[in-house]
C-alpha cells in the first residue's frame, strides 16, 4: 500500500503539485484527471490509485494495474498550442528514464512515442489525453504506468518487465514516486523555460530506436530508418529514400531485429 503522507513528506519543497488525489481502486485514474480538468483543476494536480480496474493503454488497449506498479495521472495546463502536445509524451518518458537510470542505476531507453524499455522489454508506458481552446491546449493529462513491485501481464505486446523483476529485489514504492515525481516536475518546467530543444537532445541519447523500425499506420506496414525528432515531437523517418513525419496517434512501431 502507498503510504501517502510519507509521499507528501518527501515531496514537500516540491511546490509544483497543486493538489494529491489518491484511491485504492479505479477504473482509470485518467477518467478522475478528466473530470477534475474539466471542473478547473490547476495544473499539478495528481491522481494516483493503488489498482485500477480498467487503466488503458493508446489506441484503446489495456493497461494492467494491480496492486505494487506506479498508476498514475498528472494534470497539466502548458500555454501552447495543440501542435506541441507531442512533445510532453516524450517529455514524460525522458524525465522518467532519466530519473530512473540515476537512481537505480538501470540503462532503461524510450521508445518513441510512449515506451520505456529495459533490454527491450516493457517497463512502463505513457498516456497523453487533452483538451484544446481553438488551436491552444486547455489541459493536458500525462498519464504514466510503470510496473514497479506488481506481478506482470501474462499476455503483452511487448514482453514486460518491472523494476523488482530488473533489480532482483523489490523497491521502496513512496521514494520511487517522489523520484519520478521531482523529475516530471523539474523537466516540465525546464521546459516551458527553454523549449523542447534540451529534451530532444536527451532523447537521441535515450532512444531505443537507433537502427531500423517497422511502422504500422492504418493498413499499411513499412519498413524505415529512424532520422531524429523534429521541433513537435514528431519522429522523422526515411522511407524508401523519402523523409516523413510520423504522428504519435497513427502509428505503433515494432524494432527490427
Ligand atoms: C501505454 O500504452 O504504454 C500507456 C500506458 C499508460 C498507463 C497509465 S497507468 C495510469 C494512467 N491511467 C490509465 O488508465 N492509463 C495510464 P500502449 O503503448 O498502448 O501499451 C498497451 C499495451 O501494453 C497493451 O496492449 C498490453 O499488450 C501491454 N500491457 C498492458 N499492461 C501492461 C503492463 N502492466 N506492463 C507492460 N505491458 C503491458
Amino acid at each position: 500500500m502507498l503510504k501517502v503522507s510519507r509521499l507528501r513528506a518527501e515531496l514537500e519543497s516540491e511546490r509544483f503539485f497543486a493538489r494529491w488525489i489518491f484511491r485504492e481502486e479505479v477504473g482509470s485514474t485518467m477518467d478522475i484527471a478528466r473530470e477534475l480538468a474539466e471542473a478547473g483543476a490547476p495544473e499539478g494536480t495528481i491522481v494516483f490509485a493503488a489498482r485500477q480496474t480498467a487503466g488503458r493503454g493508446r489506441r484503446g488497449r489495456g493497461w494492467e494495474s494491480p496492486e505494487g506498479g506506479a498508476w498514475f495521472s498528472l494534470l497539466l495546463r502548458p500555454p501552447m498550442e495543440l501542435c506541441r502536445a507531442g512533445c510532453l509524451s516524450v517529455l514524460a518518458a525522458v524525465a522518467c528514464a532519466l530519473a530512473i537510470r540515476e537512481r537505480y542505476a538501470l540503462p532503461v531507453r524510450v521508445k518513441w512515442p510512449n515506451d520505456l524499455l529495459l533490454d527491450n522489454r516493457k517497463l512502463g508506458g505513457v498516456l497523453i489525453e487533452l483538451a484544446a481552446v481553438g488551436a491552444h491546449i486547455d489541459w493536458l493529462i500525462v498519464g504514466i504506468g510503470i510496473n514497479v513491485n506488481n506481478p506482470l501481464p501474462k499476455e503483452a505486446r511487448l514482453p514486460p518487465l518491472s523494476l523488482a523483476g530488473a533489480l532482483g529485489h523489490s523497491i521502496d514504492l513512496e521514494e520511487f514516486f517522489a523520484v519520478i515525481l521531482r523529475a516530471l516536475a523539474r523537466w516540465y518546467l525546464r521546459f516551458l523555460q527553454e523549449g523542447f530543444e534540451p529534451i530532444r537532445t536527451m532523447w537521441a541519447e535515450l532512444s531505443a530506436l537507433e537502427d531500423g523500425i517497422w511502422v504500422q499506420r492504418g493498413g499499411e506496414r513499412f519498413e524505415a530508418q529512424v532520422k531524429g525528432l523534429s521541433e513537435l515531437g514528431k519522429l522523422i523517418i526515411e522511407r524508401s529514400g523519402r523523409i516523413e513525419e510520423l504522428i504519435a496517434e497513427e502509428v505503433t512501431l515494432t524494432l527490427r531485429e
